[in-house]
């Protein structure tokens, strides 16, 4: 049985290692020969250009120049092929910064040349009841209590809604009168500086009335939408939440 036999009966695994040990001492055997070649033509060259009796003996050499520029041309090609590899991982990179790119495109086209969503509501109080006001001035009810807030047009912080997005909206709002010591409250939904609709509830003795407003208006980017509570008024709430402030993009212009 010979050695053959033997490493065939190892399995897959011995003969992937007899095709390695062949290929390892074919590049080898190549490796040699392209050297002892390119050996021998540089000895061609010396003797050309060192005795011209000898010169005739290389230029009789023919097939030894010809591996030589052989020899020449195969480097180059793997320098090139060096440099077409860099060059594909650049594309590779290039593909993937394209591909975020588009990606990048399509989400903000949703947001524009879409269908925008815009849509909040939102309540006076987060927990606690008691009246809001009176202040000295104007000033815009802070709706602290967020029911929604898609597109996050609108701000808790300062009661505010701006438009980002250049459409026909529609917005309503609710007021609940204090309750002593007799009512006075005044609040009114404004467009920037514009005043829309107003809720009024100032004298009689009664208690717990309460109004709504709501308007539809064209919005450009950048218009502030609020409801105002007039100086020296009030409003009350509790966790009932009587006070709420929503609206909503329409549709776009
Ligand atoms: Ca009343």
């Amino acid at each position: 049985m010979g050695v053959t036999t033997v490493k065939y009966k190892r399995g897959q695994e011995g003969r992937k290692r007899l095709h390695t040990d062949r290929d390892f001492k074919d590049t080898r055997m190549k490796k040699i020969a392209i050297l002892v070649l390119a050996l021998s033509c540089c000895w061609c060259e010396v003797q050309d250009n060192g005795n011209n009796a000898k010169a005739h003996q290389c230029s009789g050499s023919t097939s030894c120049c010809e591996i030589y520029s052989l020899t020449s041309i195969a480097q180059n090609l793997a320098e090139m092929g060096q440099k077409i590899s860099t060059m594909a991982e650049k594309l590779t990179l290039l593909e993937d910064k394209l591909l975020k790119t588009e990606n990048q495109v399509l989400e903000l086209r949703s947001l524009t040349a879409g269908t925008p969503q815009v849509a909040f509501s939102a309540a006076l109080r987060e927990s606690g009841s008691g009246n809001t006001g009176p202040f000295s001035t104007s000033t815009p009810l802070q709706y602290k209590m967020v029911f929604s807030n898609t597109g996050n047009g609108y701000n808790p912080a300062t009661g505010i809604f701006t438009a980002m997005v250049k459409g026909m909206y529609f917005f309503r709002f609710s007021m609940f009168n204090n309750l002593s010591p007799v009512p006075n409250s005044v609040v009114s939904l404004m467009k920037n500086d514009v005043l829309l609709t107003s809720v009024w509830d100032t004298s009689g003795t009664d208690s717990n009335d309460m109004g709504s407003n709501a308007v539809v208006i064209p919005l450009e980017v950048g218009d502030n939408v609020y409801v105002r509570l007039s100086e020296n008024r009030l409003v009350y709430d509790d966790g009932m939440k009587y006070n709420t402030f929503s609206g909503f993009l329409l549709f776009t212009m």
